[in-house]
């Protein structure tokens, strides 16, 4: 090979290693030449603990840790203790020593000195819930395809390792692999093989793996005419199923299950009600992990059992949970959990939090976030969600009788293009999905600070401008999509964009948005006061007379709970369309103002991602003007009244908005060629 050459390539490889794709997510880490000094006290042989020596060896830049196993707690406390820079880590469990671990790595990253601390994880569950399908696609994945399936071949493992120790850095100790709308062929031999292996390479990270289950599987892999969860045969083949499944996955989760919603299979297909089919399976998990053997400490299985149903003919959807569910508190099993949306709708980017959260008091309930951008703007739109979820947990914790969940799960926004999320500003929200779901009191302003400077860097000039644009996200993606209370009024289908008109012939009305904003001559808003669809009366008390009366709901849900007149005064003395209209204008100049910030980052970020992130702030803003537009336009047919003479003049038509379509499906993000 001549000199020059072999020069070239050389060349062409560092370029290579330090173009910048955001793969590293917030693990950006240099490794020691020297392995740090990092030993172990109480510790037979574990391979979590391992992992953690491991990462402390190659990536800690301090004096001597000791990694120390003491007590009988089964929580994953962890406490760390600095004795003239020699580190002790203790825990009772190996995750609670792998979490202090990666801690330690935090710190180090985000330029902390090392204090004498104690921390303890709000609730004991912290799982993604991933929306894969065997095929390999992704249920409202704006990152690519699925990390864990293929089409006709395995994953790849590496990736899924990599997964693992990212996950694990922030606290998360358990997978669901597979949509909700599950696949019976998810319980066939061959995809246990796979996901006794998956489940075998997230095992030193300290994440269980549980799956999906399609509630028809005895009837569509089984052979058997009825999955009736009380018919004998029925039963038996769960318990063989189950049998099965912790054969080879000996500390396997237990099921996510997804029944008679959407038009999923479930007890009901049978006059049977959901204890009885979430019990049934409860019962049979209960059997199959007595039957193996495993490691002291092992969680038993457990049935997560949404409660995300509604029927097109109940009057109000945000009641049908509550309806169907309260009747049955105090009858499931003690491992089944109800996983209930935070909201009572569907992820909406602001709702009031789901009634089910305060009612059920014999039944144990576990919050589902959801972290892939569904309705919030995909992986385009920077929404830093855990000021959504801090919302969640501050009103639970003003007005709910159980101040903490023992579970937490999140809607994974994970995929297999490389920077794992679509963009490396919504990897943010995988980041405080753990972080909150470890500590619900740790603030958004904290999570973020972190973030930053672990992903991009710790100076001042670039942490500070960033945190505040990460902190306004939420509420301006509220303001220029659905401000006000206003729900559900994105484009039927995919979900980009706006499309308040949206109505196709032979669809469910609840499917609609004119279902939930009822536009009319008079006014906006849905009425769920006492004189409406009194879905307000399943709200404790102390929130029903806020709720229930249109001068003390709180503006933000006003048209949650209200239709309110066009020329309803506001608190600050502007009617309410004036008010909507200038809340869409403020949302619109705060996406703005994120591109000019952005704009001003350069020098602090990397080429590849400053141009990568760049270009979705610049889609950001544009779609807030077309969300402004389209919105404002057509309730103006409504309304009858001009735009206020301080408001900017539209830039899209609303004839042209009602005449575009964009041609994609529940699988894939938004092209942005193809949009307006
Ligand atoms: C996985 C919404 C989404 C669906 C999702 C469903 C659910 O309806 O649009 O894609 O299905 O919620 O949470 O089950």
């Amino acid at each position: 090979m001549n000199k020059l050459y072999l020069t070239l390539l050389l060349l062409l490889g560092v370029s290579l290693t330090k173009a910048e794709d955001g793969h590293s997510l917030w693990l950006r880490m240099s490794k020691n030449d020297v392995p740090a000094n990092v030993r172990t006290q109480g510790v037979k042989k574990s391979v979590v603990v391992t992992t953690a020596t491991n990462e402390l060896k190659q990536y800690w830049k301090g004096g001597q840790v000791i990694l120390s196993l003491t007590g009988k707690s089964t929580d994953d406390t962890y406490s760390i203790g600095n004795d003239n820079g020699v580190i002790t880590v203790t825990s009772s469990t190996e995750n609670g020593l792998l979490y202090g671990a990666y801690t330690l790595l935090r710190l180090q990253q985000t330029g902390e000195t090392v204090k004498t601390m104690s921390d303890s994880p709000t609730s004991s569950l912290r799982i993604l819930n991933h929306w894969d399908n065997p095929n390999g696609t992704v249920e409202r994945g704006f990152s690519g395809k699925s990390i864990f399936w293929k089409e006709g071949g395995m994953a790849d493992l590496e990736i899924v390792k990599e997964y693992g120790r990212v996950c694990a850095s922030v606290g998360i100790n358990a997978t669901v692999l597979n949509n909700v709308n599950a696949k019976p062929l998810m319980l066939d031999a061959k995809k246990l093989t796979e996901t006794k292996r998956i489940a075998d390479v997230l095992r030193p990270y300290g994440i269980r793996v549980f799956l999906s289950i399609n509630f028809a599987t005895p009837k569509v892999i089984g052979g058997l005419e009825t999955a009736d969860p009380l018919d004998k045969k029925v039963v038996e083949w769960w318990n063989k199923k189950c049998a099965e499944i912790y054969k080879k996955i000996p500390d396997f989760g237990g099921f996510l299950v997804k029944a008679n919603s959407e038009g999923e299979p479930g007890p009901m297909d049978y006059g049977r009600n959901h204890a009885d089919g979430a019990n049934m399976l409860a019962d049979a998990l209960n059997k199959g992990f007595e039957a193996v053997k495993h490691a002291a400490n092992t969680p038993k299985p457990i049935v997560m059992w949404r409660a995300f149903v509604y029927s097109p003919k109940g009057m109000d959807r945000a009641s049908q949970a509550y309806d169907e569910f309260m009747p049955l508190d105090g009858q499931f099993r003690d491992n089944v959990i109800i996983q209930v949306k935070n909201g009572p709708i569907d992820f909406q980017p602001r709702e009031p939090v789901s009634p089910l959260f305060f009612s059920l008091e014999k039944t144990p309930v576990m919050p589902e976030f959801q972290i892939t951008q569904e309705y919030t703007g995909e992986s385009i739109h920077t929404c830093f969600l855990a000021s959504m979820w801090k919302e969640f947990f501050d009103t639970i914790k003003g007005y709910a009788r159980v101040k903490k969940y023992d579970a937490v799960a999140g809607v994974a926004n994970v995929g297999d293009m490389r920077n794992w999320c679509g963009s490396d500003m919504t990897q943010v929200n995988w980041y405080a999905f753990g972080r909150m779901a470890w500590n619900d009191a740790i603030t958004p302003q904290q999570i973020a600070d972190e973030w930053l400077k672990m992903t991009y860097t710790t100076d001042k000039a670039f942490v500070e401008p960033m945190t505040d644009v990460l902190m306004e996200s939420r509420e301006a993606v509220v303001r220029y999509m659905m401000p006000l209370g206003l729900h559900h009024i994105f484009a039927g289908g995919h979900h980009y964009g706006p499309e308040p008109w949206c109505d196709p012939k032979g669809w469910r009305e609840d499917w609609k948005p004119k279902y939930y904003h009822k536009a009319d001559k008079m006014g906006i808003g849905f009425d769920r006061t006492m004189n409406g669809s009194q879905n307000v009366r399943q709200y404790p008390d102390a929130l029903f007379n806020i709720y229930n009366k249109v001068d003390e709901c709180p503006e933000q849900l006003l048209l949650w709970f209200h239709h309110v007149p066009w020329t309803h005064k506001m608190h600050n003395g502007e009617t309410l369309w004036e008010a909507l209209c200038h809340t869409y204008d403020h949302g619109v100049r705060q996406a703005e103002a994120f591109a000019r910030i952005w704009n001003q980052m350069k020098p602090y970020v990397d080429a590849e991602r400053y141009e990568a992130q760049k270009l979705n702030f610049d889609r950001q803003a544009k779609d807030a003007w077309w969300w402004r537009d389209a919105c404002l336009l057509y309730f103006q047919q409504f309304s009858g009244m001009k735009l206020p003479l301080d408001c900017p003049v539209p830039k899209y038509k609303c004839e042209d908005l009602q005449k575009y379509n964009l041609p994609i499906d529940n699988y894939t993000r938004a092209p942005f060629e193809k949009l307006p």
